[in-house]
């Protein structure tokens, strides 16, 4: 048998989207961590196992190299940083976009263009604030953990920068997204060390990842 070795995933979306591409190579996880508590889970290769970790944790488990293998959003990755992670493939599993969203109502462009402070609440401050230096643009960033949409309904902010796919959400809130920032997708990340120390065993993982993500449809 090969080294083993342990892929970190979140559940929700990433585990989901994650197992039909492992399914394609013949690898089958044998517990959904929806209705099990486990938090280690074997699949169908002795030699690979599934940690279920939180999204934003992804990257630090493989950074320190409990996890050889994880998957990670690229706003997730953004915010933590690349040191000792190499990003090999984007999957294109668990799309979406990163967006500036505003209450109905709100003149953003005019509140941007005047050289206003803008307040503006979000879980990813890196990124906001690359996104509105650049722009030349003073903001006041807020952080949050979560519901950004409720913080410009209830004078916390002026404007939220989150993650955006179907819009029901902004609209549920009467917000609308003004400015995409980025399109979002998720990565397959590797520890640097496991992918010298453990290459053979890693080397067909990729393969097999590559060519599943290959078979998904191309982005529209
Ligand atoms: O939910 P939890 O607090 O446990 O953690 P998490 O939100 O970090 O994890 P999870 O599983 O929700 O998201 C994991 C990854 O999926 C993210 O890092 C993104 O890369 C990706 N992804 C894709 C999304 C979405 N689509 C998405 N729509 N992550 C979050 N959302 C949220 C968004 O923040 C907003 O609140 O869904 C809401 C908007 O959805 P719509 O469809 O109403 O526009
Ligand atoms: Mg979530």
């Amino acid at each position: 048998m090969s080294q083993p070795l342990t892929l970190a995933l979140s559940k929700g979306r990433i585990f989901a989207e994650t197992v039909p591409l492992l399914a394609q190579a013949g690898i089958v996880v044998r517990e959904d961590p929806e209705t099990s508590r486990k938090l280690i889970l074997e699949t169908s290769r002795a030699d690979l196992r599934i940690i279920i970790v939180r999204a934003a944790d992804v990257p630090t488990y493989v950074q320190y190299g409990a996890a050889d293998l994880g998957v990670a959003g690229k706003d997730v990755l953004l915010e933590h940083g690349s040191e000792g992670l190499y990003q090999p493939i984007d999957l294109g599993i668990a799309r979406c976009r990163m967006s500036v969203a505003v209450p109905k109502g709100f003149e953003y462009q005019n509140a941007v263009r005047q050289g206003a402070r803008l307040k503006v609440a979000t879980k990813y401050l890196r990124t906001a604030r690359e996104h509105f230096a650049a722009k030349g643009v003073h903001v006041d960033l807020i952080k949050l953990y979560g519901s950004m949409e409720l913080a410009p309904l209830i004078g916390l902010a002026d404007a939220i920068v989150d993650l955006v796919s179907s819009g029901n959400t902004l609209r549920a809130n009467d917000l609308v997204e003004v400015e995409e920032i980025m399109q979002i997708s998720s990565r397959l990340i590797v520890n640097q060390a496991a992918l010298k120390l453990k290459q053979a065993a890693i080397s067909p993982l990729l393969e097999i990842f590559s060519r599943a993500a290959l078979r998904l449809e191309p982005a529209s």
